[in-house]
């Protein structure tokens, strides 16, 4: 088994899986021209980038199901930072959709001053570090986790890749886009997905009828994302993602982290978070407790 030192690359202070992600990704990304018609997902891990990754082409096309059928998700709305991008960058058609675990102020500087927008989608952090602990399970290019309590440790120091949650929020909430940003809840989504279809086709400046929106929704539910082969990392080789061990679709829903901690763990989990949160202008969208 292969030690995280060996796992992962440290850039700028944070954790970048190698097998997906090298310095000339990294450097490709800092260089990448942002258009004023793109758009990127910023999303830290385990939190809703695939279902983005789904969503986000059919807002922007009017509900035409060919991409989402037609092209894997990580070519289709690619991760800025990982090595795919420049492979594929040349296909992306404008208006271009993208993904991003990286935190604002690792945002390349083009992204800053185009006028592309950004959705910023947060997940309760206990739910995300469950879903985590098992992605690290599955993900052969990931460490062993190890105990749940030990992943706890590594989730809450940010010995995890892209580093700890409340620094990845924080950013994203300082952030100086004013209107070129929106914020949504994976929660949101979970709990009325053509409510959250039509929040982001409106900030996307896209009128789409009830019926596109309902379509949507159908083809971006956890069920149908969990049978689309290009959408449930299926067509990986189980040495890299062994849905088997645990399926990237896992569960896909809120709350599940009542099932895993312990009413210590769940006590030092909020005051941790809380710790760190004290002195912010902004407040969570969601109890922790
Ligand atoms: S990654 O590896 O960081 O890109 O993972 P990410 O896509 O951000 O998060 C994976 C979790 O999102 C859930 N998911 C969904 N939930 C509900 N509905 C839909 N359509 C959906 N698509 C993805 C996925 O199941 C993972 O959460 P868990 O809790 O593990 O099920």
């Amino acid at each position: 088994m292969s030690s995280p030192e060996e796992l992962y690359l440290l850039y700028r202070g944070l954790l970048f899986p190698k097998e997906t992600h090298s310095l000339e990704s990294l450097k490709f990304a800092q260089e990448f021209t942002f258009r004023d018609d793109d758009v990127v997902a910023v999303v830290y891990p385990k939190s809703g980038t695939v279902w983005m990754q789904e969503i986000l082409p059919l807002v922007l096309n009017g509900g035409d199901l060919t991409p989402i059928h037609t092209i894997p998700n990580w070519d289709r709305v690619p991760w800025l930072e990982e090595k795919r991008l420049e492979v594929v960058v040349d296909k992306l058609t404008s208006p271009r959709a993208m993904v991003s675990h990286l935190p604002y102020h690792l945002m390349p500087p083009s992204f800053l001053t185009s006028k592309a927008k950004a959705i910023h989608v947060m997940r309760n952090p206990k739910d995300a570090m469950v879903s985590s602990y098992y992605f690290h399970q599955m993900a052969g290019f990931l460490p062993d986790p190890g105990t749940f309590d030990e992943f706890m440790d590594s989730f809450l120091e940010g010995k995890v890749m892209f580093g700890k949650w409340t620094d990845h929020v924080k950013s994203w909430k300082h952030s100086a886009l004013g209107d070129r940003i929106m914020d949504i809840t994976y929660e949101e989504m979970v709990q009325d997905l053509p409510a959250a279809l039509r929040k982001i086709s409106n900030f996307l400046g896209r009128d789409l009828s009830e019926e596109t929106i309902q379509k949507i929704a159908e083809h971006c539910s956890f069920k149908t994302m969990k049978d689309n082969r290009m959408s449930n990392f299926s067509l990986v080789p189980k040495m890299y993602l062994d849905n088997d061990k645990s399926p990237f679709l896992r569960k896909g829903v809120v709350g599940d982290w009542k099932n895993h901690f312990s009413s210590e763990q769940m006590a030092k989990f909020t005051s941790v978070i809380h710790k760190e949160l004290e002195n912010e202008s902004f407040t969570l969208p969601w109890s922790l407790d």
